[in-house]
């Protein structure tokens, strides 16, 4: 997989060279190319934006950097278009589905908008090179998108073969099945009065596994209840049913839903 990065602060993105990320790059797992977006300007003070049409606050990103820059990376050989992630709070939301199927392209570019963002127009001519993507990490503002693609970087890059030692880690982590992951524990299994779950030093595997099912259930149930309605029911146990009833929702067809809003019980007063 190769990966192309454009920036007008390419020092952002120097943690892509530390821990599994950088060493993927030193065993060739992937390439990873980042561009300062400043060489592709041809006037005297190298000037990336100016001022907003239409009036309003901030600047803009100006678009011939942008084309200059990313025209420098199309491959006329090449049979697919690569993908360009766009970072920005108006994209759509990333997640692990997401990243799952970034990790199945062979070339993606990122072009980290700053500012108040990037000339329209730039991406509309980009759809004739690439799959164009604005991609936002979540419901709040960064002052760029160099922040956003050390993360989609990460979270991609972890999911190619090779770049996580040991690929069973990547089967029971949070979201992996759509759910968060359970609580874990380490040594000593007694610590400040507090014990580790017996079930855990059992050494049942089959019942261990069905604690962590609950527990990660439950813990979804708490933090991330949105996450719950969206599961595919289809293949729950007889116990998992009935912690989800516990917790308030009910199993209907291959659906999960809440039973009723806590609370919503009509009181006399
Ligand atoms: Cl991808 N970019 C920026 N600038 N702000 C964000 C974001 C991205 N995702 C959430 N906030």
């Amino acid at each position: 997989m190769r990966f192309d990065v454009f920036s007008i602060f390419p020092q952002y993105l120097a943690p892509l060279e530390l821990s599994l990320i950088g060493k993927a790059r030193k065993d060739g797992l992937l390439e990873l190319n980042v561009h300062e977006l400043r060489e592709f300007t041809t006037d005297k003070h190298r000037s990336v934006d100016d001022t907003p049409y239409g009036g309003g606050a901030g600047m803009v990103m100006k678009p011939e950097p942008w084309a200059q820059a990313l025209e420098s990376i199309i491959d006329t050989a090449a049979e697919t278009k690569p993908t360009l992630i766009v970072p920005s709070p108006a994209g759509e939301v990333f997640n692990q589905a997401l990243a799952y199927e970034l990790a199945e392209q062979e070339h993606l570019v990122f072009a980290c908008g700053r500012y108040e963002g990037i000339d329209e127009r730039v991406l509309e001519w980009a759809e004739e090179h690439f799959t164009v993507r604005p991609i936002s990490l979540g419901d709040y503002v960064l002052n760029g998108g160099e922040v956003a693609v050390l993360a989609m970087v990460e979270a991609i890059g972890r999911l190619l073969p090779g770049v996580v030692g040991n690929p069973e880690s990547l089967v029971e982590e949070s979201h992996a099945d759509g759910l968060l992951e359970y609580p874990v524990y380490t040594k000593p299994s007694t610590w400040r009065e507090r014990d580790v779950p017996d079930v855990l030093l059992s050494g049942n595997h089959a019942k261990i596994a069905k604690y962590r099912k609950e527990q990660s259930l439950r813990r979804t149930s708490a933090r991330r209840p949105e996450l719950i309605e969206q599961m595919d029911a289809t293949n729950l146990s007889k116990a998992e049913r009935n912690t989800l009833w516990e917790l308030g929702y009910a199993v209907v067809d291959h659906k999960v839903a809440r039973r009723a809003a806590p609370g919503s019980t009509p009181t006399q007063d």
